[in-house]
């Protein structure tokens, strides 16, 4: 498999899907909730994801596919070609904002990312990455991330953690959101990734993300020196969920060690 052209297949396909749900935006959506009533899901979501399988098992009949709605693989195991796929990352933002929202998509070969992808849908913004080739913003090749300590930081983060919660001791997440220069939230766990690979910001911390939210941004984040870990500093584990946190390298290091107190 060569894959500058699994590349320019995975690009072009991510192009046309965002040509679709931008297109999308004149006809009239249909929302549903899922696991509770801040889940939400959209004819758009499920038909991107749709689109993209119906592409791939095409081109690519032995690829399998590990979507968010569902209509992919049974996946247990990262053996052969796994396309991780999250549609729309941010459909809160895209019901409601009509911007902040993402396609994101890694490529891996037996559990190893070999392209990764995040998509701003509405700033027109690509993310990309070939694994050992470096990470690029749309065509402009991303430096590697540079140190930061927390108090020269913006960390981005839910506001949920600060407040009690079943996953983290909020009392450290407080002390943490005291010290640093500022917080953020944007809503799309990609977005977020994207922003800390391009330097915008410094970190981003969550309780509870799927394979699907970050396996397109971790994949690039790699290429740039961004480490990405669980919350219990574990590497991330792409058949489940996990904690999550991306980070230049200190920063990584300070949080998950001063701060970060898991229930
Ligand atoms: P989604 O929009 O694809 O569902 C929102 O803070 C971020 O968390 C988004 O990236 C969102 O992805 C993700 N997320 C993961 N699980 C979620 C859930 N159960 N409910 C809402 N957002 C979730
Ligand atoms: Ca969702
Ligand atoms: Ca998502
Ligand atoms: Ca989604």
């Amino acid at each position: 498999m060569n894959i500058h052209k699994l590349d320019k297949f995975a690009k072009s396909l991510i192009k046309e899907a965002a040509g679709k749900i931008r297109a999308s935006f004149t006809t009239e959506l249909i929302i549903e909730t899922k696991s509770e009533a801040n889940d939400l899901v959209t004819n758009i979501d499920k038909e991107t994801e749709q689109f993209f399988i119906q592409q791939i098992k095409q081109n690519f009949p032995e690829h399998r596919i590990l979507g968010e709605e569902g209509f992919g693989d049974d996946i247990e195991d990262l053996s052969g070609y796994v396309w991780i796929l999250d549609p729309i990352d941010g459909t809160m933002n895209f019901i409601h904002q009509k911007k902040n929202f993402a396609i994101s998509l890694g490529i891996f070969k037996d559990g190893e990312g070999l392209l990764g992808y995040v998509y701003d849908v509405m700033a027109d913004d690509l993310l990309s990455a070939a694994q050992g080739e470096g990470a690029f913003f749309n065509d402009q090749r991303i430096p590697r991330v540079e140190q930061a300590n927390v108090e020269q930081s913006i960390i981005s983060m839910n506001a949920s953690w600060v407040v009690p919660n079943k996953y983290i001791e909020h009392e450290g997440m407080i002390e943490l959101l005291r010290k640093v220069r500022g917080t953020r939230s944007y809503g799309s766990a990609a977005i977020e990734i994207l922003y800390v690979v391009t330097g915008r910001l410094d970190a981003y911390i969550s309780m509870r993300l799927s394979p699907w939210d970050i396996a397109g941004g971790m994949v690039v984040a790699k290429e740039v020196g961004a480490i990405v870990t669980t919350l219990a500093n574990e590497p991330i584990n792409l058949l489940t969920q996990n904690t999550f946190i991306v980070s230049k390298p200190d920063l990584h290091h300070e949080v998950v060690t001063n701060y970060v107190k898991l229930k």
